[in-house]
């Protein structure tokens, strides 16, 4: 079978800055590089506004068909939220003009993702439901033009329309079929955390955008083996780790119990999703709903983190989680710093088994340390620490197992409730 060959579009708003779009341009491509199976033949941006009848405009329309004619493209994915019946319309240029060209646009390519990542019946149920919701008014839309068709074709007019209606009663069924599933789902997992609430196990729910690297840091503290992978949304499941912080022992020299803090790892957020999506994807989501405290994960070296942070920020608005504890946690911080910077207050005698020993040598052995990227990676750290002093930032990386220390203590004091105070805007340090 041959790959499918797709072309890429993505209309921005005129005011867009050139590092805005290169950037929208950039996510796209990591978006359609996760479908992955796909040749890329062409990428196409244009500033506009979005044209009414088929978001991107006549004229760049003629240009796809000509571009997909000539080299027998056959899906054209379009960045943006459309409406059904732009698609719609779409559809039946491309149709009329015989080409085998499918519309995705960004929430169906989010979705087929999904769809590829999905592990779990739980998860497969959520994507099916969001398909449903995004497909659904698709076909009511469809239905107004099958409609206004008929009646222009001299067909009866309702002819089209019950056949709509018959179509919108069986999506419904469907829904409510995946829904009682989901809830059956929902009710196991009610279970498991009200368990857990019995033991008295406090919780802390990772969240952040996706490819922060929410799954490593779960692996890296509890040894989990969550599915780590270079690619938007790797993880679609909730995946709960035990993590146990030994308490160091006191002056007398007795050994007291640690604390022991569940671990939940889920979806990540991208920009630009529909409500719909979240929706769909609450049972999944209830992990953190329900957690003691959210450490949202963010990838230290993303050019656009502030972005991302207040992506994140406006989804857990959106999941009515604005008010609960919540810690910033700055990851891949080997990324903008020699690791020398974060080693030096390490006592190797007291990290856990895995956390890298910082022995005698060890920064010989790791390479020269960089003054210039040391300082430049200090200032940095430095503006974010007050930039978001609020949410007690904590720099770190997963991967290069470096600072984790200092982020189970956190979690640890605030998931012990010291109170506002402790909790938050303690003192600077790394
Ligand atoms: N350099 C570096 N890379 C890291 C670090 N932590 C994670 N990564 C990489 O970042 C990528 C994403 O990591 P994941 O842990 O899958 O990220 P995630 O937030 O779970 O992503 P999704 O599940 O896709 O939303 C992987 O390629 C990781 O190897 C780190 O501390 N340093
Ligand atoms: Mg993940």
């Amino acid at each position: 079978m041959q790959i499918p060959k797709a072309i890429l579009i993505d209309v921005i708003d005129p005011r867009t800055d050139e590092q805005n779009a290169a950037k929208r341009l950039e996510e796209l491509k990591n978006l359609t590089n996760t479908y992955g199976g796909m040749s890329v033949i062409e990428i196409i941006q244009k500033k506009s506004v979005p044209d009414y009848d088929t978001y991107i405009g006549k004229g760049k329309v003629e240009e796809i068909c000509e571009l997909a004619a000539h080299r027998k493209a056959d899906i054209l994915i379009i960045n943006n939220l459309l409406k059904p019946r732009q698609i719609f319309e779409l559809n039946e240029i491309f149709r009329k003009r015989k080409l085998d060209l499918k519309t995705w646009d960004r929430v169906d390519l989010i979705l087929k993702i999904f769809d590829k990542h999905a592990q779990s019946t739980e998860a497969k149920l959520q994507i099916e439901l969001a398909g449903i919701r995004h497909m659904g008014p698709r076909i009511f839309g469809m239905g107004i033009e099958l409609s206004r068709q008929a009646g222009a074709m001299g067909l009866r007019a309702g002819q089209g329309e019950s056949n709509i209606e018959m179509m919108k009663r069986h999506l419904q069924a469907q829904e409510l079929s995946i829904l009682k599933k989901l809830k059956h789902y929902e009710t196991i997992n009610e279970g498991h955390r009200k368990r857990r609430r019995r033991q008295n196990f406090k919780t802390v729910a990772l969240v952040g955008y996706t490819n922060a690297g929410k799954s490593s840091l779960l692996n890296a503290l509890t040894g989990k083996g969550a599915y780590v992978a270079d690619e938007l949304f790797a993880t679609l499941d909730t995946r709960v780790g035990k993590l146990y912080i030994p308490e160091d022992p006191g002056k007398d020299g007795v050994f007291r119990k640690g604390t022991e803090i569940l671990l939940s790892d889920t979806i990540g957020f991208i920009q630009d999703l529909p409500p719909s999506l979240i929706q769909a994807f609450k049972s999944t989501l209830s992990e953190t709903v329900d957690a003691d405290l959210i450490l949202h994960v963010i990838d230290i070296s993303d050019p656009d983190l502030h972005e991302k942070i207040k992506v994140v920020e406006d989804v857990l608005n959106q999941i009515g989680l604005s008010k609960k504890p919540k810690i910033y946690g700055f990851n891949k911080v080997d990324l903008i710093a020699p690791r020398s910077l974060f080693e030096k207050g390490i006592k190797a005698k007291r990290l856990k088994a895995g956390i890298v020993e910082a022995g005698e040598g060890a920064s010989e052995l790791l390479g020269w340390v960089d003054k210039k990227q040391k300082k430049e990676a200090k200032t940095k750290i430095s503006g974010l620490r007050k930039k978001y002093a609020k949410f007690s930032p904590l720099f770190f990386s997963a991967e290069e197992r470096l600072n984790l220390k200092k982020v189970e203590e956190e979690m640890k004091q605030v998931v012990a409730g010291y109170g506002e105070e402790a909790v938050f805007g303690g003192p600077g340090r790394i």
